[in-house]
């Protein structure tokens, strides 16, 4: 017999940053219920799904999102309550069909999203299945084995913190530890190794007088004096942290570049190195660094409607490093057949919010796969303690990860569900 859905209530909760979410909690006929929250990005892309905010200047700075908790428990319950919760495909449809728009900025990709989350996970529960079982089954991906490589934030600039580091993101990717040696937990000792290069990096800033606050994703923050410091000062601490870099840790960016791009001058501006490059220039400069560097992976490296840019990169470095599109591709099946025909990267970031439901998240993964981009699912600068994120990255049999540095519960609520997940998968939580 089919559980339908007996009542979605809303309310307005507060994310990592302070500023206001929405959070819904579905109860099923059966009497089961869940809950799930929605993040919210800071460098968020042009072509994203929108938001709805309240723009009440006196609520929360204009941040309140009272209208979209409203549309929830509203409208969108009144066309959802009765409706078998295993249908999830007809949920997701059902509420893109009463919004209407391309961008959801009728009820609000809040609104939905946070529906959309809650029902998965509710459907899930239904069946007595874990999140990321269920969701493989029920979207028609292999049987979830193998776990995410974690993508570590530690050193944050850009949008997501008070410093003078244009750059956005630099990580590090312990992608190939353990290749010789295979550990038994290799998910839970890419979090040690993620871990001690943190606190080893902490030392190091600390010895050279820099301050060891963190930013909005967990990374340390400091004012420093050019963009290749970031790189050096996380080089000494991997070593330090006894890793070797390149053989064991590499190193990822996300360089954010939709937000230094200056369409008057048409040049990217890394304010930091008093530095303006034309794309080409910035293309020239990512060769140059990997070279010097144990880069791997560099994410946003151009802006979000620099196609030309794109492909002439891509044709570069496709074959050295990850090039993923996250401004560029916004979680949007539309978005990655232009980048797909075009030649433009050769991964994808993968965030639920950017597109709004759990089903569309799922259509653009499955066209990446089908075109062997690399998934990297993704966090956002705002987050709650949601880990849906995490569930729904062995489910796809995602690459790669990134929740942000070893440090802020909300960024390790993922990284811990991974480590339950990974012992699940290997039958030690039996
Ligand atoms: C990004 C994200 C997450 P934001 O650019 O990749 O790190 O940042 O959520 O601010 O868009
Ligand atoms: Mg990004």
């Amino acid at each position: 017999m089919a559980i339908k859905i007996k009542s979605l209530v809303a309310r307005e909760i507060l994310d990592s940053r302070g500023d206001p979410t929405v959070e819904t909690r579905v109860i099923l006929d059966n009497g089961l219920s869940a809950k799930a929250s929605v993040p919210s990005g800071a460098s968020t892309g042009e072509h994203e799904a929108k938001e709805l905010r309240d723009n009440d200047p006196k609520r929360y700075g204009g941040k309140g999102v009272l209208g979209a908790v409203s549309n929830v428990n509203q409208k969108i319950a009144r066309s959802l309550i009765g409706a078998n919760i295993a249908g999830l495909k007809d949920i997701d449809q059902k509420m893109i069909e009463l919004d209407g728009t391309a961008d959801k900025s009728r009820l609000g990709a809040n609104a939905i999203l946070s529906v959309s989350l809650v029902c998965a996970r509710a459907a899930a529960l239904a069946e007595e299945r874990e999140l990321y079982e269920f969701l493989a089954g029920y979207y028609e991906f292999p049987q979830p084995k193998k776990m995410p490589c974690p993508s570590f934030n530690i050193f944050n600039g850009g949008k997501h913190a008070d410093t003078n580091l244009d750059f956005q993101e630099f990580m590090i990717m312990p992608v190939v530890l353990g290749k010789k040696k295979r550990p038994a937990r290799l998910f839970a000792e890419q979090v040690r190794a993620g871990a001690e290069i943190f606190h080893e990096l902490g030392r190091v800033l600390k010895e050279a007088d820099f301050d060891t606050d963190v930013g909005n994703e967990g990374g340390y923050a400091p004012d420093i004096v050019s963009s290749i410091q970031a790189i050096e000062l996380i080089l000494a601490a991997i070593i330090r942290a006894g890793y070797k870099p390149g053989a064991e840790i590499g190193l990822g960016i996300d360089v954010g570049s939709a937000h230094l791009y200056d369409p008057s001058e048409k040049k990217y501006v890394f304010k930091l190195d008093h530095a303006h490059f034309t794309a080409s220039a910035l293309e020239d400069l990512y060769n140059d660094w990997l070279r010097r560097f144990p880069i791997i992976s560099i994410e946003d490296g151009l802006g979000e409607d620099d196609w030309s840019g794109w492909q002439s990169l891509t044709k570069r470095l496709r074959d050295e490093i990850l090039l993923i599109g996250d401004d560029l591709f916004v979680t949007n099946e539309q978005r990655l057949r232009r980048g797909i025909k075009e030649k433009a990267a050769n991964a994808i970031l993968i965030k639920p919010n950017q597109v709004g439901t759990v089903s569309e998240t799922m259509a653009c993964v499955k066209l990446a796969q089908k075109h062997r981009y690399k998934i990297m699912v993704s966090h956002r600068s705002g987050e709650t303690v949601d880990d849906f994120i995490a569930d729904l990255a062995v489910a796809i049999g995602a690459e790669y990860i990134k929740s942000g540095s070893l440090s802020r519960g909300e960024r390790l609520a993922k990284y811990n569900r991974l480590m339950e997940i990974e012992d699940n998968l290997s039958g030690r939580n039996l």
